[in-house]
């Protein structure tokens, strides 16, 4: 399979994502513009507790976002660990176009969107809320790093990080990654969501990248830059996303048995794969042909 336009998602709920930025690029529109239109979706879904509005809080209650986004230019915007403020990966976009900076965190990345006509609003919904006090009777001190990334097959909160990957009509590559992070997380920890070749990675030359699960493990590898090079060295998409997956484990054999991460990627030619340390990753894919496919990543486990 290739060829472009095509958006693809991390996640199943990527479906909803995709249909949005379809609705960019079927209308010739940009592969950035796409990605931005598709990551808002789970952003505003208050039924989805890893991304937006809705999102599982920290471990004090704070909800706090991480998102970036990256485009066919090499230009690229974050922001990290920023409350109050319901779609981080549109901040992300304008610390991209209005600043000289590619990222800011907590208050300076809320005030900067305040600044820039967001409202601020209460991001944790009554059902969040709950949960975590359902999480506060047994809380230990540190994240519960599977809380969220519950990657049993046909578990229904198999739901997270969305990272979201198009090739527009030209050929130009984009991308968007957006989430409220582990659940349960320290306040003021950051994951790979928000970080430029961690979470996400585009290089118009060669393909684009991004990934979902524990972050920590796809920030201390690099994660979406290695699947960006590895492509640029001749691997397939699929081939790429495999490698990296196998760097993570074989740095950490023994961490990697219990945890998730997936990577999925694109390159120039719109031929996409995807790969996770567990089973139950899954992507959504459209174009032309069909908009709404979900496909199985194939994982090491
Ligand atoms: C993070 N990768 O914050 C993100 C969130 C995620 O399962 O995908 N959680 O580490």
């Amino acid at each position: 399979t290739s060829g472009y336009p095509i958006v693809i998602s991390t996640w199943d709920f990527g479906v909803a994502a995709n249909a949005a930025a379809w609705q960019v690029l079927k209308n010739n529109g940009q592969a950035l513009d796409a990605v931005e239109q598709g990551a808002r979706i789970p952003e505003a879904d208050l039924n989805n507790h890893s991304v937006g509005k809705a999102g599982y809080p920290d471990r004090d209650g704070h909800v706090t976002l991480d998102a970036c986004i990256m485009d066919d230019q090499g230009n690229c915007g974050s922001v990290a660990g920023m409350e109050d403020i319901d779609h981080p990966i549109s901040v992300a976009r304008l610390v991209m176009e209005k600043t000289p900076h590619v990222m800011l965190v907590g208050d300076g990345a809320r005030q900067f969107a305040i600044e820039n006509g967001f409202k601020a609003q209460k991001l944790l919904t009554p059902e969040s809320d709950r949960a975590w006090h359902e999480w506060l009777k047994t809380a230990k001190y540190k994240p519960e790093i599977n809380s969220e990334n519950n990657y049993k097959p046909g578990n229904k909160y198999n739901h997270d990080t969305i990272g979201m990957l198009a090739l527009d009509a030209k050929g130009n590559i984009s991308g968007a990654c957006t989430t409220s992070g582990m659940a349960w997380k320290i306040h003021g920890r950051v994951g790979d969501s928000p970080i430029i070749g961690a979470g996400l990675y585009v290089d118009n030359e060669v393909g684009g990248a991004t990934s979902t699960g524990v972050g920590e493990e796809v920030i201390r590898n690099v994660g979406s830059f290695l699947v960006v090079e590895l492509m640029r060295q001749g691997h397939s998409p699929q081939q790429a996303c495999e490698e990296a997956v196998k760097r993570i484990i074989k740095k950490k054999p023994q961490t990697a048995k219990d945890i998730q991460v997936g990577f999925l990627a694109i390159n120039k030619k719109g031929e996409y794969g995807a790969f996770a340390i567990q089973q139950g990753f899954t992507y959504a894919v459209c174009n032309a042909e069909k908009q709404d496919a979900v496909y199985k990543g194939k994982s090491y486990y």
